[in-house]
């Protein structure tokens, strides 16, 4: 019988485990290197929703809690960042951060350590990978996000996600106008008010395959990939909707950037209750570049491809079905939740259970300014 660590499902631990964040900037001058930045691949058995559990490879940070989605890892524009994975599995992988280039090693042989160092040139969201056996490595649980911040603040312009030549008219402008347009009363937006919204589907008959050491037959699979769990930061339905990392929350007037990542397979269609959200920057195709969009549009459901990464600033201002006149609320009365949830119908009604429990969260509004 093979000892495995057994992620338990359920808010309260997977929030623990989610929570991780790898900090390469603190107290770190932007010039100078990042902390050094240590992750480990080990095998895990990992609970879902509806009590079963599938095989899946998971990150840690150094000696803790592995995730899956792994530690959220951020970092500074400009800044030296070195990356040392060891492998405690007893299969070989690779790790490779998507849009950075030079930045990806191995294989990392059983019992071995790899690294790079990189220099993170552009602002953004990112995804740490391990690339090999593509797709199935990473679906199988070797996936988390990087963030890149901007170094300094710009001179003169407002705070936004990105580096001051990144910045395109259209985000410059949207982010002038958080706290100081009648469309945005409130304040501006503040650098580290984000959300990670990593997104992931579960076929366990392909979990059971890589469990049974059968990786050739568990890629195959892929090719007839028929997801039965969908997951939103490794939780579904109404466990993401309770864990504090997932949940955006804050209060009318405090905008909030959120970082959507799909790790599947499946394209998901995110919809979001309440308010509308602007996409600022999603990624080029085919090098996975982040790219900083300059025609800014207002929407209320985005598509996540595979692979996709998008940055939504989400404005929390007061939402538009409510009338002036009701305002603040009386009737309903604050905290206002509103849930976020995928379109495609499988991904709310498949072996999770009935509508909600797949890819659902809310998202929280708490009271006046
Ligand atoms: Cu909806």
């Amino acid at each position: 019988m093979l000892r495995r660590e057994f992620l338990k499902y359920g808010a309260g631990l997977a929030g623990v485990a989610a929570v991780q964040t790898v900090s390469g900037s603190l107290l770190a001058q932007t010039s100078s290197p990042a902390p050094p930045i240590f992750l480990r691949i080990q095998d895990v058995d990992v609970e879902l929703i509806d009590g079963s559990s599938v095989f899946m490879w998971a990150f840690s940070q150094g000696a803790g809690k592995p995730s899956v989605p792994g530690p959220v890892i951020r970092v500074k524009q400009g800044q030296s960042v070195t990356l040392s994975v060891e492998n405690l599995s007893p299969s070989a992988h690779s790790v490779q951060i998507l849009g950075i280039p030079g930045a990806s090693f191995g294989p990392i042989e059983p019992g071995q350590i790899g690294g790079v160092t990189f220099t993170a040139s552009l602002a953004g969201t990112y995804f740490y990978v391990d690339p090999d056996r593509a797709p199935l490595n990473r679906l199988l649980g070797l996936h988390g996000a990087l963030v890149v911040e901007p170094a300094a603040s710009p001179s003169g312009g407002p705070v936004t996600p990105y580096g001051e030549t990144q910045t395109t008219p259209g985000v410059r402008a949207l982010f002038s106008a958080l706290g100081n347009h009648s469309r945005f009363p409130g304040r501006p937006w503040l650098l580290g008010r984000d959300k990670i919204w990593v997104l992931n589907q579960i076929d366990p008959r392909i979990n059971k395959l890589a469990e049974a050491d059968d990786l050739a037959g568990a890629l195959e699979l892929v090719g007839s990939f028929l997801p039965r769990y969908f997951t939103l930061n490794g939780l579904s339905g109404v466990d993401a909707a309770h864990d504090e990392p997932t949940v955006p929350r804050g209060r009318v007037g405090q905008p909030l950037l959120l970082r959507a990542l799909n790790a599947g397979l499946a394209t998901h269609s995110l919809h979001i209750h309440g308010n509308h959200v602007f996409t600022t920057a999603e990624i080029v195709s085919n090098s996975h570049e982040v790219r900083v969009l300059n025609n800014i549009i207002e929407e209320d459901t985005w598509s996540m491809p595979p692979l996709m990464r998008r940055d939504l600033l989400l404005p929390f201002t007061k939402p538009p079905e409510i009338p002036d006149a009701a305002w603040p609320p009386r009737q309903e009365k604050f905290p206002l939740l509103y849930p976020m949830h995928c379109h495609n119908e499988i991904s709310q009604t498949s072996a999770g259970g009935s509508y909600p429990l797949g890819l659902v969260t809310d998202w929280v509004l708490e009271g006046p300014l």
